[in-house]
C-alpha cells in the first residue's frame, strides 16, 4: 500500500541521518555505528525467527561469567555483534554479558573515540518457550586519550551515555532508541527488511497501568519492598484502581510492554545479600536512560540508575522503574522502612 507523506517511509537510517544533521560538527562516524547496530540485530532476528527451524534453540553447554548456562543463540547473538561491528575503526572497545573481559581495539589516531556495550540476547531463559527476547546496547565516548581504550571507559556513570537502545525480538522486531533526544521506536518490515520509524517521540503514559516484578521473589524482599508492591497490586484505589500484574521475565519486554503501557517494573535487592540480578552497564544504564527520556525514570532505591558510578563491568543492582510518580513512592517506602 502507498501511503502519503515521506514520514511514512522514514527509515532508521533516514532517521540516524536526519540526527546527525543536528550536530553540525559531526562527520557521520556515530551514525554509522548505530546504522550497524541496526543491522546487527536484523541478523539476529532473522536467526530468532527460524530458531525452530535449525540447530539453534537449547542449551550451548558452557556457563558464562555470571555463572548462567548459555543459550546457543547467547553465543550466536554474541559472535554477530562481535562480527558486525568489531572492526569497525570508531568503536574502541566492547563489553558483553557473555565475556568476562572487554575487548579492546588499538585504533588510529582519531580513530576508536567510542565504547559500547551489551546484552546480546537478553531474556535468552524464554527463548526455547518462543517468548519474546531482546538486545540491549549502550555507547559511551571515550575518556581515555591513548590508541588503546582503558577500563575507565566502560566504568562511566549511565547519564554520560551518548545513545541507548534494544531491539525487542517480538511478535514484530522493534529497535528502540535514544541519542538524548527523545525515544523512537522502528518496526522491521521484513518484506523489505528496513526497519520503519512507527513510534516517533515515546512518552511513557502517565498511569500505572503495570507492575512487574518475579513475584516468588517476595520473600527475599525488605519490608519497604513488600509494602511497596503490596500497595501498588493490592490497594484497588485511585492510581492502582485498575493496576495489573504482568511479567514476562525477559527485561526488553517487560519494560517495553510498560513503556508502552504505563507502570513500574522491579527486581530488588535480595534483602540478604543487598544484591539485585540485574546488570547496571549493559541492561540498566540503557533502559534507565530510554525511561528518563520517555519522561520516566530508574532508581536503584536510593539513587537514580543513571547517576551509579559502575565499578565492575558486570556489575548488578537492585532497580525500580518506569513512571516517575511510583518510583518516587518506592524511594518513600525504602526510606520510611529504614528510618
Ligand atoms: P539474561 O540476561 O541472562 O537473560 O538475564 C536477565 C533476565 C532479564 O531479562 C529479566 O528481567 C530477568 O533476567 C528475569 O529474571 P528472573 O527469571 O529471576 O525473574
Ligand atoms: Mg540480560
Amino acid at each position: 500500500m502507498i501511503t502519503s507523506g515521506w514520514k511514512d517511509f522514514e527509515t532508521l537510517e533516514s532517521h540516524i541521518a536526519r540526527e546527525q544533521t543536528m550536530h553540525p560538527e559531526s562527520r557521520g562516524v556515530f551514525s554509522n555505528l548505530l546504522r550497524r547496530i541496526g543491522l546487527a540485530t536484523k541478523i539476529i532476528s532473522s536467526k530468532v525467527q527460524r530458531a525452530g527451524l535449525v540447530d539453534v534453540l537449547g542449551k550451548e553447554g558452557a556457563v558464562n561469567v555470571q555463572g548462567e548456562e548459555q543459550m546457543k543463540l547467547d553465543v550466536l547473538a554474541n559472535e554477530v555483534v562481535k562480527a558486525t561491528l568489531g572492526w569497525m575503526p570508531p568503536i574502541g572497545g566492547f563489553g558483553t554479558e557473555e565475556e568476562e573481559q572487554v575487548t579492546l581495539f588499538e585504533r588510529h589516531e582519531g580513530e576508536g573515540q567510542y565504547v559500547v556495550m551489551f546484552d546480546p540476547l537478553d531474556g535468552s531463559s524464554n527463548i526455547d518457550a518462543n517468548v519474546s527476547v531482546g538486545t540491549i546496547f549502550s555507547i559511551h565516548r571515550r575518556i581515555s586519550t591513548g590508541p588503546k581504550p582503558e577500563l575507565r571507559d566502560f566504568l562511566q556513570p549511565g547519564h554520560r551515555q551518548v545513545a541507548a537502545g534494544y531491539v525487542i525480538y517480538g511478535s514484530s522486531t522493534m529497535f528502540v532508541y535514544t541519542t538524548g533526544r527523545g525515544v523512537h521506536g522502528f518496526t522491521l518490515d521484513p518484506e523489505i527488511g528496513e526497519y520503519i520509524l512507527s513510534h516517533e517521540n515515546i512518552r511513557i503514559p502517565d498511569r500505572c497501568h503495570c507492575f512487574s516484578s518475579n513475584d516468588s521473589n517476595y520473600s527475599k524482599w525488605d519490608e519497604g519492598t513488600k509494602k511497596f508492591a503490596d500497595h501498588i497490586r493490592y490497594s484497588k484505589q485511585g492510581r492502582y484502581a485498575n493496576v495489573t500484574s504482568r511479567y514476562i521475565g525477559s527485561l526488553v519486554s517487560d519494560f517495553h510492554r510498560n513503556l508502552l503501557y504505563g507502570g513500574v517494573f522491579m527486581y530488588p535487592a535480595d534483602a540478604k545479600t543487598g544484591k539485585g540480578k540485574l546488570r547496571l552497564l549493559y541492561e540498566l544504564a540503557p533502559v534507565a536512560m530510554l525511561a528518563e527520556q520517555a519522561g520516566g525514570t530508574a532508581s536503584d532505591g536510593k539513587q537514580r540508575i543513571l547517576d551509579i558510578q559502575p565499578t565492575e563491568v558486570h556489575q548488578r543492582v537492585p532497580v525500580v522503574i518506569g513512571n516517575k510518580e511510583e518510583v518516587e513512592l518506592y524511594e518513600e517506602f525504602v526510606r520510611k522502612c529504614q528510618e
